[in-house]
């Protein structure tokens, strides 16, 4: 039997030697050391020996148990050790190697359209202004002097939350409100989303974005209103850039007019942006109805006002050559990086 236990002791202290990681020395030390394990099959046996031989053979037993489990600890240690330097080694960081920058956002051209047009407002001494997006029939048409028939109040046109409660139309809504809680001097811009029943297609959707203006105050003239325009325009589109005032109607103004820039690709030839005519029409205006003025509260007969609206698509899309409105607005990073 001492024989078998030195054979046991030799061929561990061989195969611990040669082990290769941690997960090898525990099936080893099961091998050996187990319930099952060879050494314990040994000493299972030692109740068979005389009893001068048992304490003998037991003490041997007992010393190689030991020497078994010491060497699992140490080459334990040493393969721990070995896997770390490894690892270590595998990891090493070179903090010389350049970053990755993450994803960075971007201003959207509409956006940076819109701070623009805000800044030259700003500049003129308006305030911007904004207000709901679901308004009463009341704010959004009657006030505006839009009668009960006018074809703006059309449910095929409109978005009816009830029978008075509309998605706004236009952001006029917020200037009426203004006036209401305000006495001149007023000089604003309200800028918002505002909705109508279209069709998508390049130049319309049910949502859009308008920026409209208002100043009232005594003595305010259509003079006031085509210098605040040229002003804007030649802001936006350069200082070469000139502007058309054509008669219009309006429910909400009197006079009304629409304004045309001159086509800053042809500069009036005529081309593919203007559709040949050498002119963009790009918003409308007027001088403020008296009725709009006296359903505020406002005396018509002391002040005078001038209001515009444009749309914030298409000055983007003019500005930036874009062809096509649903670009704007399918957050496709692939154009939008490109501004
Ligand atoms: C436009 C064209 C002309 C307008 C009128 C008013 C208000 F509230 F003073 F009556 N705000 N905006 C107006 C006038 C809007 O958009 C094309």
């Amino acid at each position: 039997m001492k024989e078998a236990l030195q054979q046991i002791r030799s061929e561990a202290l061989t195969a611990l030697a040669q082990a290769g990681d941690p997960q090898e020395l525990e099936t080893l030390r099961i091998r050996f050391l187990g319930k099952k394990g060879a050494l314990t099959s040994q000493l299972a046996r030692l109740g068979r020996l005389s009893p001068e031989e048992r304490p003998v053979v037991g003490q041997l037993a007992n010393a190689i148990r030991q020497e078994i489990d010491d060497l699992l600890k140490t080459r334990l240690t040493e393969l721990q050790r070995a896997q770390l330097a490894e690892r270590l080694l595998e990891e090493t960081i070179d903090v010389t190697l350049p970053g990755q920058a993450p994803p960075l956002g971007r201003i959207h051209p509409m956006t940076r359209v819109l701070d623009e047009v805000k800044d030259i407002f700003l500049g003129m001494g308006f305030g911007v202004v904004e207000g709901p997006e679901v308004e009463t029939t009341w704010h959004c048409f009657t006030a505006l002097n839009t009668d009960e028939h006018h074809p703006a109040r059309d449910r095929q046109d409109t978005f009816y939350i009830a029978d008075d409660i509309v998605l706004r139309t236009q952001t006029s809504s917020v200037q009426i409100r203004h006036m209401l809680a305000n006495r001149p001097p007023i000089r604003i811009i309200s800028p918002g989303r505002v909705y109508r029943k279209d069709e998508v297609d390049a130049t319309h959707s049910p949502m859009f974005h308008q920026i409209e203006g208002l100043v009232v105050d005594r003595g305010v003239t259509m003079g006031h209103l085509k210098h605040t325009l040229d002003t804007l325009m030649k802001a936006i589109y350069g200082a070469e850039t000139r502007t058309r005032f054509r008669p219009h109607h309006f429910p909400y103004t009197e006079p009304s007019a629409e304004v045309d820039i001159l086509c800053y690709m042809c500069h009036g030839a005529g081309c593919r942006v203007c559709k040949g005519e050498g002119w963009i029409e790009l918003l409308g205006c007027g001088m403020v109805h008296p009725k709009v003025l006296s359903l505020c509260g406002i005396d018509p007969d002391v002040y005078s006002g001038f209001a515009f609206g444009i749309g914030l698509e298409r000055i983007t899309l003019g500005r930036f050559s874009i062809d096509d409105m649903r670009l704007l607005f399918e957050n496709d990073m692939r154009f939008l990086a490109q501004f």
